[in-house]
């Protein structure tokens, strides 16, 4: 899978993940507007300095302006230093820069930038390239910026069109953060390598079923456990890794594909009634580990609703304290993902003489030139 898929990661968290996927060979192109972060990177082949940029200390909009201007000349730098047909792009959701940056960024990529017309359906558009996410959630014990960076970010991230999976790492509740990067990057690449290192006559995974299951919209988890562990240990990890909560009522029962490696044949019945009925399953055994990915689950929502509401808590403690003071502190777009999505870049209007047709890029670019 290493000629298959290559991850662009934009700001610092991300860039501390892309040196680890970078010693273990996968291709990694790290972007980030300050200097500093990008001189830690160890093992990243390819970087982009955003000319000009000083970081952007958690200023979401700081970090799309600079997008705005600089974006030609990043799309041009990923173009060259990323060939491969599956892009995943790692960002954490409580900074500037990679909060700021990356949705709207992967939004203009997926549906202006990597797009082809269909000649025989000119208004079909056929996307060239897979493009998924890896976003790491602040923890609750973060500052009221990082929260609302993350809710946010997980705002605009929930509304773009053709994005494949995305990753929920989740801060909160974890140690050190370096652990939590090299847990996740142990995750992913034992999931990718399952073609080259897992064969059994039992059944086998090939690159297309791998291809498959990192090209399927929604959320998705991989749970690793031992070679003892029994079903109710994988499914447990399944829930409490580092990845974000999943939610338990019966409506977020949806799920697409099951992958896994495992020692026994999985209980399916059990996958079933814990996640709900999914569409197909792909697997293979080997004698080390239990593996097990689930891909199209839905957004968590009562871990969304537990950012809002401690913002909520924040807000009133902070306009008490700021009651001479009539500008407020935090500016959330709050009830983005309670219930129906909300969108925060609003969909393509279909074409007029009143509303000439503009690409996904002059959209986007126009509305943060407004800002
Ligand atoms: N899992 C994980 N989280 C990290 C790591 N480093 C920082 N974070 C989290 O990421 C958020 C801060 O984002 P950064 O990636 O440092 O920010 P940035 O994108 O560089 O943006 P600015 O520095 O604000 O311009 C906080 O929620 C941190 O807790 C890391 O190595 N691993
Ligand atoms: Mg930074």
């Amino acid at each position: 899978m290493k000629n298959r898929i290559a991850f662009v990661c934009i700001g610092q968290a991300a860039g501390n993940i892309g040196d680890l996927l970078a010693e273990k060979g996968y291709n990694v192109f790290a972007i980030n507007t300050s200097k500093e972060d990008i001189s830690t990177l160890r093992n990243v082949k390819h970087t982009y300095h955003i000319p000009g940029g000083l970081g952007c200390s958690k200023d979401r909009d700081v970090a799309k302006k600079m997008l705005a201007t600089s974006y030609e000349q990043i799309v041009d730098q990923l173009r060259s230093y990323v060939t491969e047909d599956i892009i995943y792009f790692i960002f954490s959701a409580g900074g500037g820069t990679g909060s700021g940056f990356s949705p709207w960024f992967i939004d203009i990529l997926v549906n202006d930038v990597f797009v082809e017309h269909d000649p025989d359906y000119p208004d079909e558009i056929i996307r060239t390239r897979t493009v998924g996410a890896v976003t790491i959630l602040a923890s609750e014990t973060e500052s009221p910026r990082a929260r609302e960076n993350t809710y946010n970010c997980l705002g605009e991230l929930s509304s773009i069109d053709g994005l494949c999976n995305i990753f929920l790492i989740d801060n909160d509740g974890q140690g050190d953060l370096r652990t939590v990067n090299k847990i996740f990057v142990d995750l992913l690449d034992s999931v990718l390598t399952i073609p080259e290192k897992h064969k059994s006559r039992e059944g086998n995974i090939d690159t297309s079923e791998i291809v498959k299951g990192f090209s399927t919209p929604g959320l998705s988890v991989i749970a690793k456990v031992g070679s003892k562990a029994n079903m109710s240990s994988i499914l447990e990890k399944l829930r409490s890794n580092i990845f974000a909560e999943l939610d338990r009522d019966p409506d977020s029962k949806t799920i697409s594909f099951v992958l896994s490696s495992t020692i026994k044949p999985l209980d399916y019945s059990t996958i079933v009634a814990e996640f709900g009925q999914y569409v197909d399953e792909f697997h293979t055994f080997n004698q080390e580990c239990n593996l097990v990915m689930l891909t199209g689950l839905p957004f968590p929502k009562a871990r969304v609703n537990r950012i809002e509401e401690h913002l909520r808590e924040d807000a009133s403690r902070l306009s008490t304290q700021n009651k001479n003071n009539s500008s407020t502190v935090l500016k959330s777009e709050l009830n983005l993902l309670g219930g129906a999505v909300t969108r925060t870049v609003p969909r393509r209007e279909p074409e007029s003489p009143e509303n000439p047709k503009t690409s996904r890029r002059d959209e986007l670019l126009a509305r943060i030139r407004k800002r």
